[in-house]
């Protein structure tokens, strides 16, 4: 359903309880964990419009004209979420880009696992362009009595919720659960997320495609080659394709669901397995873009079917609309197949 037009706005909050009741046996937690995810985002968000004012007064340990201490930001958006979800009780952990370890909350039999990338592309605050914060849900295996590491490394199939927030031209926030990519506006006049669609699908072919080029001489043979198809005229296929790359990966990957093509962050010489953290950003935005009818992999394999090994993992990703990525895996099959004499 497209909201446009209807007369009838719904809410984050009014959408998560109706799903919830979709369930006879539900609980209402995971409800009430998207609800807290959804009232920090909103703290975020403000934030992040008065960012600009902030750097004017100061950095990180500095102090403002309230003689209060400033926060960077990124670690003000990590502080907002781990405390809206340790108010509720039934989260048992989270691991966050912010942290080294996992944070232990208070609801040690909560739940509920939940990876945080509080503020992705935070380089790009200073200069005013969209950044966003990602997060992964899992539950935790019940059968269990040591919370550790071990319980949070799971693949990303096992998710039970993702989504990220938007912090571009509106304060968009998208997640799932598994039933399709539902996304919202923040109406700043009245501090509400408004739906504006229920079941996104995105575009099978695109005709963007978006990657740093800066690092083109590391790249494998494969993804060269690709990155010329992109580039060459042909009428049929309507390239040559356009680049895009904001690098906030929230931006890039949000563009990629409402238009379509591909977004790739490839190992290379400077990152032998990929800059993009597997638990926090790769796996929650995959599971979105599946949900939407697209497709994640590593290059070789689905990303969500990566058994991780660490919390903090890095992974080589190429994701988007599902003709495009497929496109893609022929160029990387053929060209690793002509570099090892395999025919
Ligand atoms: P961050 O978590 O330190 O912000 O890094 C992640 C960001 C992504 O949002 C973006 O896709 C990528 O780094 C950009 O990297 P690069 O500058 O190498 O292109
Ligand atoms: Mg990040």
């Amino acid at each position: 359903m497209n909201n446009k037009g209807n007369k009838r706005v719904i809410t984050l909050e009014e959408f998560i309880i109706r799903g919830q009741n979709r369930f006879p046996g539900a609980t209402g937690e995971l409800s009430q964990l998207l609800r807290d995810i959804g009232l920090a985002a909103k703290i975020i968000s403000r934030e992040v419009n008065k960012a600009g004012i902030t750097n004017i007064l100061g950095e990180e340990g500095s102090q403002n004209i309230h003689g209060e201490s400033v926060k960077k930001l990124d670690l003000f958006a990590d502080d907002q979420l781990i405390s809206a979800l340790d108010r509720s009780n039934i989260t048992c952990m989270v691991i966050s880009e912010e942290n080294d370890g996992i944070v232990r909350l208070s609801a040690d039999a909560g739940k509920y696992i939940v990876y945080l990338d509080p503020l992705d592309g935070s380089s790009n605050i200073d200069v005013n362009v969209s950044i966003g914060s990602i997060f992964s849900v899992y539950m935790r295996k019940m059968d269990k009595d040591v919370l550790g590491k071990e319980e949070a490394l799971q693949p990303g199939v096992k998710q039970v919720a993702a989504g990220y927030v938007l912090y571009g031209s509106s304060t968009i926030m998208a997640y799932t659960t598994g039933l399709g990519v539902s996304v919202f506006t923040l109406d700043p006049s009245i501090g509400e997320f408004i739906l504006c669609n229920d079941d996104i699908k995105m575009p099978e072919y695109g005709t963007v495609y978006s990657l740093n080029e800066g690092y083109y001489n590391s790249w494998d043979l494969g993804l060269k080659k690709y990155i010329k198809y992109c580039q060459v005229e042909d009428n049929a296929t309507k390239r040559p394709y356009k680049a895009r790359y904001i690098g906030s990966m929230v931006a890039d990957l949000h563009r990629t669901l409402m238009q379509g093509g591909i977004f790739i962050y490839p190992h290379s010489s400077k990152y032998p397995n990929g800059k993009l953290r597997l638990m926090y950003e790769c796996n929650p935005l995959s599971f979105i873009i599946e949900q939407a009818g697209g497709i994640a992999i590593n290059g070789e394999n689905r990303i969500m079917e990566i058994e991780p090994r660490s919390i903090h993992q890095r992974t080589p990703i190429y994701i988007g609309s599902k003709q495009n990525v497929l496109k893609l895996k022929e160029f990387l099959d053929t060209y690793s197949e002509e570099a090892t004499g395999v025919s």
